[in-house]
């Protein structure tokens, strides 16, 4: 069904009719478009929210559509290299995702298409290369096509009948321009138009859906690739679309290149001129080789070899790859969320980042700026901003928000071994500017001033766990998980503080208050409970009937260095929540009337996300505690039972359903009669922390303030593990034979290290 090839950076799909689209992201930073591997997807300027260029029917059934279809009129016959969404297949087809791009080779009837998707540095667009080469004598009619939709997706789904009147699409030469024209929209002046164009004169155009798919029909039939030609509609008002007739004759063995762009530019005038460039000779060749050599140099920064090729498929490639998606988008779309309200997460981009800091240290920080700019100058944060779409951010103060912030700045110091970035000025968000310093001492104090009756920190309006939110409706509930963040975090200032030279004693202080109160007050006897309610219950305890173990106040208990029993409640994740699919996130899954009926903690059916399933963004950090714990085996066991690949494998590619190169937020636990089924993949913290792991802890290749710190944890079957790791503009060849800690210092100019 699938192939990787590493060497080339792909994967292969030989089905088109995977259990759910298998997606990829193509995007120039500016220009993005999410893709399967049947084709369907959608393309968005900027913003999928206020600037998505084509209609993507989340939910609806048939699935996956629509999408980026090209019609190959051949006869009385016409099928899509994408494979959807005509009736009619390809006899041999393929679909394979590479680093940005998506390519689809097909054949049918003695014509073979080759059409490769992908977004280049030079332009927003989406370039679409078909070579299409024939064993016959033929004439062919090409049909591009695109359906069109209002660039504000919700607004759409509300006012479409008025704000149809509004849009208007129209053929401008031999390109086709599409207008979102929509009143009161949020940024008029930055609203791009949007084009279709080809390296081949049209003979024919549409750009109004009805008129070229036809009344009760769909793309599986559209009427004018049926009747063979397009009927120049134009679309003033009503539903969009772009659909281009290319006629081409091809002789026997003939190839023919024809280049198709989707893309946005701000005026007429703009749009001739991408057009132009676009047409240039080698223009399409030149953007491709530029995306290639792009993520030759980005992956080249860590490169493994090692016994396990599933494991080196994911660290090598999919993995970094997917956690610069997670930077790009936080978990705004994807096939699973519709992009429509979600905007950049500030806990959630903060843990992005960190797996940003090894590849691009300038758009670490340039990203976490932009974080600081959400905090406010008592040091909480927004939970969510929109900085894209201009809109009002979500102002929930969360207890651990502020918290990240501290950990990723404290990641960018030890990447670089220079404190310049703690001296950058960012504005907060009420005003007034300091010291990215500054600004981590405003989350420290922040937290100081918001401990509950207990000691622990308030969880205010839940934690890194979406579902607490229901315990501190009162404003009283405690996070224990957040005190062990917190500790986490308060190691790492007092560090920071110690190298500029400032008290670094008033940190561990509160560090080992914070560690005193944990083991007294949140050990439960085998493991830690997670959290006290509003009324003072403990949550996460044996004397519970329902979620009396929760996984992260364990592996956080030895991640912080708080816990005295962290060994034992990590044997207790072991005992209790450990599957064959990965680690639960509570045990056992609560009924929706627990702890009471009017105030209960979840209305989520058992096993599902919070309730129960395997967290896999969670999951990582188990696999951090049993590094620390340095138990290799069970490192090892939880890393490699969660690999895309691996899972789907074990559970079945019709139960997992989701990609087998990509990790997914979590997989349906034991409790649920979908045991296995996995669920919103790509955009997750799995991605960042997922790296983190493997990297950081299994490999244990650490950045530290005066070098680089090897300390493995690898079991024999991971074992030897070769490693090349750029790190401060030197690139270092590792060869890691067994688990004993090295230090590289910064002077030391070896780079070949064996150990
Ligand atoms: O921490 C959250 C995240 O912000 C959104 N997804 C789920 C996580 C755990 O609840």
């Amino acid at each position: 069904m699938y192939k990787f090839n590493d060497k080339k950076r792909e994967i292969t799909f030989d089905k088109y009719n995977t259990p759910t689209p298998w997606m990829n992201y193509l995007s120039n930073g500016t220009f993005h478009t999410m893709i399967s591997q049947a084709g369907g997807g959608v393309a968005f300027y900027k913003s999928p929210q206020i600037w998505r260029i084509n209609h993507y029917r989340f939910f609806h059934l048939p699935t996956d559509r629509s999408g980026f279809y090209t019609y190959i009129k051949d006869g009385n016959d016409y099928w899509c290299p994408t494979n959807e969404p005509c009736k009619t297949k390809p006899e041999k087809w393929s679909a394979t995702h590479g680093m940005g791009y998506t390519r689809f080779e097909a054949e049918r009837n003695g014509v073979a298409v080759t059409a490769t998707y992908f977004v280049g540095e030079f332009e927003n667009a989406l370039l679409w290369n078909l070579k299409i080469k024939s064993n016959f004598d033929k004439k062919l009619v090409i049909f591009p096509y695109v359906e069109l939709g209002m660039m504000e997706f919700m607004r759409e789904l509300q006012w479409q009948c008025y704000n149809k009147h509004q849009l208007s699409c129209y053929n401008m030469g031999d390109v086709l321009v599409y207008k979102y024209g929509v009143e009161d929209q949020p940024k008029p002046d930055e609203t791009p138009l949007v084009y279709f164009s080809a390296d081949v004169p049209p003979t024919a155009f549409d750009c109004d859906r009805d008129e070229f798919i036809g009344s009760y029909r769909s793309e599986e039939n559209p009427k004018n690739v049926e009747n063979g030609k397009c009927t120049n509609s134009t679309m003033y008002g009503g539903d969009p679309c772009f659909a281009l007739e290319l006629d081409i004759d091809l002789k026997a063995g003939e190839e023919r290149e024809i280049n198709i762009f989707l893309g946005t530019a701000m005026t007429e005038g703009d749009i001739q001129k991408s057009v132009e460039h676009c047409k240039e000779a080698g223009f399409v060749k030149k953007s491709f080789d530029a995306l290639l050599a792009h993520w030759d140099n980005y992956l080249s920064r860590f490169q493994c070899e090692i016994p396990d090729k599933d494991a080196q498929t994911m660290i090598n490639i999919w993995n970094p790859y997917q956690a610069e998606r997670n930077f790009q988008f936080s978990r705004n779309i994807s096939y699973y969320a519709t992009g429509t309200f979600r905007g950049i997460g500030v806990r959630d981009t903060a843990q992005d980042i960190l797996a940003m800091v090894p590849f691009d240290i300038r758009r670490a920080k340039d990203k976490l700026n932009l974080l600081f700019t959400q905090q406010y100058q008592d040091g909480h944060c927004n939970h969510y901003c929109f900085p894209t779409e201009g809109w009002e951010p979500v102002t929930r103060i969360h207890s651990d928000n502020h918290l990240w912030l501290v950990m990723t700045a404290y990641h960018i110091i030890m990447e670089e071994g220079k404190l310049d970035y703690l001296d950058e000025a960012v504005s907060f968000y009420d005003g007034g500017s300091a010291t990215v310093w500054e600004h981590i001492k405003r989350s420290i104090d922040f937290c100081m001033k918001n401990l509950g009756e207990n000691g622990f920190p308030l969880m205010l309006s839940s934690d890194w766990n979406d579902m607490l939110y229901k315990v501190c409706r009162k404003g009283r509930g405690e996070s224990i998980w957040t005190a062990m963040q917190f500790g986490t975090v308060l190691r790492m200032i007092a560090e920071l503080a110690k190298l500029k030279g400032e008290e670094e004693q008033v940190y561990l202080d509160i560090y080992e208050n914070q560690k005193r109160l944990v083991n007294e007050k949140a050990w439960d006897g085998d493991w830690y409970i997670r959290c006290i309610t509003d009324e003072g219950k403990y949550i996460g305890s044996k004397k519970e009937p329902q979620a009396k173990i929760w996984l992260n106040t364990q592996s956080w208990s030895v991640i912080s260095g708080m816990g005295e029993n962290g060994m034992r409640a990590m044997d207790s994740v072991k005992k209790y929540l450990d599957t064959p699919l990965g680690i639960k996130k509570i045990d056992p899954a609560m009924t929706t009337d627990y702890p009471t009926k009017d105030e209960n903690l979840t209305s989520y059916n058992k096993g599902c996300g919070e309730n129960g399933s395997v967290f896999c963004h969670a999951n990582t950090w188990a696999i951090i505690a049993e590094c620390i714990l340095k138990r290799p085996e069970n490192a090892y066991k939880y890393y490699h039972q969660l690999l895309p690949m691996i899972a789907q494998q074990k559970a079945g590619e019709w139960r997992y359903k989701a990609e087998p190169y990509v990790y997914a937020s979590n997989i349906f636990g034991p409790e649920s009669d979908k045991f296995g089924l996995a669920n919103v993949s790509w955009l997750t913290g799995t991605a960042a922390w997922m790296y983190i792991a493997v990297t950081q802890y299994m490999l244990g290749i650490k950045p530290k303030w005066d070098g680089l710190e090897i300390d493995p944890c690898l079991p024999g079957e991971m074992l030897p593990a070769k490693v090349t790791r750029i790190f401060r503009g030197r690139k270092y060849n590792i060869t890691i034979t067994k688990n004993k800690r090295t230090f590289i210092a910064a002077d030391d100019e070896n780079e070949n290290i064996v150990i």
